[in-house]
Order: structure tokens, then C-alpha cells, then sequence
């Protein structure tokens, strides 16, 4: 059976009751977001994790004056409007003498092949020489984009700091360069403008709430490891580890408030030291050291967790420890 063509409907009736159309606006430009991974790299002391904890704006990676103090890459992520930098905080780069130092090393490597951009930091106090040499072949072996950030500047003459960039800018192909202090935040801002515009479009990978990937334990842990560097020299600092052993968390009576209760949180530590004259040292007169040390991370940790806490620093002989695949694979397990 044939269909009858349908009726036209255009009356003078029917486009008085048709829903009235908006005016058509000009589509909004799609919101830009771009995503990806920062690493920090450089020389031992260079200020990777002042520059993390700055560009934060809070403490995720301990800082200490001794060289070699990040042992395990952490990451710090900032998110914005605009887009989501996952910094990367990397050991310093060094010549590997032990397993430690190889592992410390293997960390850098693959935050250079997963990174979207490089931050070398330099330190604008200290000559050039044959540490910056190698850190400038390491980086050569990768084609990713290179800032390089002159740090420190706060504490140097400003006419030290041309000659740095005339030095630098001859030997590698940086894509920008820029003087910073991490520690007086100084060109921060500038810094992070920058990486947004080269950072690839895309989605963020972290919810805005996420911080960093590191576990309580492996923080609590630094903490009480950034307290030995704070009073030890020599070798100590390279010697000394920290384990967590247990941490539990309590609701106990508040004696302050009679019928209340708190939570308080237990934690079991050891220092790993390699000989017996480091464990001496470590824990000091009448055991004045050690006391402090747990005085001054107890406080840290307390603050961190909003309660109260109860710390027991033990320390003990691990001989060799940083050639022990056993106690490595323990301390970098605590990361979570
Ligand atoms: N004056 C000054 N000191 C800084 C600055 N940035 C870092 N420092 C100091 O440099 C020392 C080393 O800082 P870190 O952030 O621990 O350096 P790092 O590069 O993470 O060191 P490693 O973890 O050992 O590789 C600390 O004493 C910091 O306070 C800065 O901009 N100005
Ligand atoms: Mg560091």
C-alpha cells in the first residue's frame, strides 16, 4: 500500500506553539588541561627536595645538608585548573659504589625515560666539575625536553650567576633556563608556568586530593632518618637506615577528660647501623642522642597525624646492610 506523504504541519497555528529556539552563541573553547611527570634531577645537595616541598607547599621529602639524603624517588603532585605536574623526586645522581647506590641510581634512570621534562637543578654555590660532567652524559642519553634550574640563588652574587648560564647553555641544549632558589621560593612561579605550557593535553591521572605516593610508614621512617642526618657527620649519614617495625593505633582513655577517649599511635623503630662504633655514636652519651632524635621525629609525626604518639627508637648492627639485598628490599618495602 502506498504511505501518504505526511502532512506538512507549518500553519500560522503550529509555529506559535513550537518551543522557541535560544539564539545560537559562539561554542566556549574546550577547557586546556595538560598532565605529566616532572623529574627532579641533579647532583647530590643540589635542593630536589626543598624544590618538591616549595612547589608543594608542604613537606613531602626530607632535606638535610649531607649529600645522598633521598635514597627512593618520590612523588609530589600538584593540581590546578590547568592541568596536573607529577614532580618527581630523585636521588642524587653520583658514581654507584654500593648495591644501595646502584639501586639509588636505578631510580634515576627510570624516573629519565618516564619523565615528560627534566629539571636539572644546580647548585649556584659550587664550581663545575667532574659530577656535573656526568650528569650532563646522563642526560644526554635521553631526547626529553631539559630545564635547567640555577639553584640557590638567594645566597650568591647576582653577577656569579650570567656565567653559570654562559657556561651551561654551551655545553647542553636546555630548553629553558631559568635562576631559582628553591628555599626563598624565588622564580617558582615562573618555573611552573613553563613546565604547564610544555606538558602534554590530558587528563590528570591523580585525584585532586592525592598528594604523593609514599606510605605513613615510609614517611614516618624519613622522618626519623632527616632527624640522625640533622646531628650526624662523617660517615654516619651514609651508614644509617630506619625500619619501621610496627606502628599501631589506639583509642585510649584521656585522662584530661575523664570518660573521653584519644587515639594514640605506638610506633616500633630500628636505626640500622653497620658497625658496633656507629651504634655507639649514634645512640651517644647516656643515650643523649638517641633521645633527641626520637624527641624531635615523635614531635613531627605527631603533628603530621594530629595525635598523640609514642615512638621507641631502637638501634642495631646490620652489617654490610647497604650490599644486603635482604635489608634493601625491606626499607624500600616500606614505601607501600
Ligand atoms: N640557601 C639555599 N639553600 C638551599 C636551597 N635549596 C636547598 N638548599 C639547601 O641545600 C641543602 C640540600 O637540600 P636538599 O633539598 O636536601 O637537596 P637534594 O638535592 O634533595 O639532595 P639529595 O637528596 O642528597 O640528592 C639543604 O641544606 C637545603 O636547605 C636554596 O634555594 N637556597
Ligand atoms: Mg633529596
Amino acid at each position: 500500500m502506498p504511505r501518504t506523504p505526511k502532512a506538512k504541519t507549518t500553519t500560522a497555528e503550529s509555529k506559535k506553539d513550537a518551543p522557541k529556539r535560544a539564539p545560537r552563541k559562539k561554542a566556549a573553547p574546550k577547557p586546556v588541561f595538560r598532565t605529566g611527570y616532572v623529574a627532579l634531577m641533579g647532583r647530590p645537595n643540589s635542593g630536589k627536595s626543598t624544590l618538591l616541598n616549595a612547589l608543594l607547599g608542604q613537606k613531602v621529602a626530607i632535606v638535610s645538608d649531607k649529600p645522598q639524603t633521598t635514597r627512593i624517588s618520590i612523588l609530589g603532585i600538584k593540581t590546578s585548573e590547568k592541568g596536573q605536574i607529577i614532580f618527581v623526586d630523585n636521588p642524587g645522581i653520583h658514581k654507584p659504589l654500593h648495591t644501595l647506590n646502584k639501586r639509588m641510581m636505578n631510580f634515576v634512570y627510570s624516573a629519565l625515560e618516564t619523565s615528560d621534562i627534566i629539571c636539572l637543578l644546580v647548585d649556584a654555590t659550587e664550581k663545575f666539575g667532574h659530577g656535573d660532567e656526568y650528569v650532563l652524559e646522563t642526560l644526554r642519553k635521553v631526547k626529553t625536553p631539559v630545564f635547567l634550574l640555577i639553584n640557590k640563588v638567594d645566597i650568591v652574587r647576582k653577577d656569579k650567576v650570567l656565567p653559570i648560564i654562559d657556561q651551561y647553555k654551551d655545553l647542553f641544549p636546555f630548553k629553558e633556563i631559568i635562576p631559582i632558589s628553591a628555599l626563598k621560593g624565588i622564580n617558582l612561579d615562573v618555573l611552573e608556568k613553563l613546565l604547564l605550557e610544555l606538558l602534554p593535553l590530558s587528563p590528570k591521572v591523580y585525584s585532586d586530593e592525592e598528594i604523593s605516593d609514599q606510605s605513613e610508614r615510609f614517611l614516618f621512617a624519613e622522618i626519623v632518618r632527616e632527624k640522625i642526618l640533622k646531628y650526624v657527620t662523617q660517615e654516619l649519614p651514609f651508614v644509617t637506615a630506619v625500619y619501621i617495625e610496627a606502628i599501631e593505633k589506639k583509642d585510649q582513655q584521656d585522662w584530661n577528660k575523664p570518660g573521653e577517649m584519644r587515639p594514640v599511635a605506638y610506633i616500633r623503630a630500628s636505626i640500622f647501623v653497620e658497625k658496633d662504633n656507629h651504634r655507639k655514636i649514634v645512640i651517644g652519651r647516656h643515650g643523649s642522642l638517641v633521645k633527641q632524635i626520637g624527641i624531635e621525629a615523635r614531635q613531627e609525626i605527631a603533628e603530621y597525624i594530629g595525635h598523640k604518639v609514642f615512638l621507641d627508637l631502637q638501634v642495631r648492627v646490620r652489617e654490610n646492610w647497604r650490599d644486603s639485598e635482604d635489608v634493601l628490599d625491606l626499607i624500600e618495602g616500606q614505601k607501600g
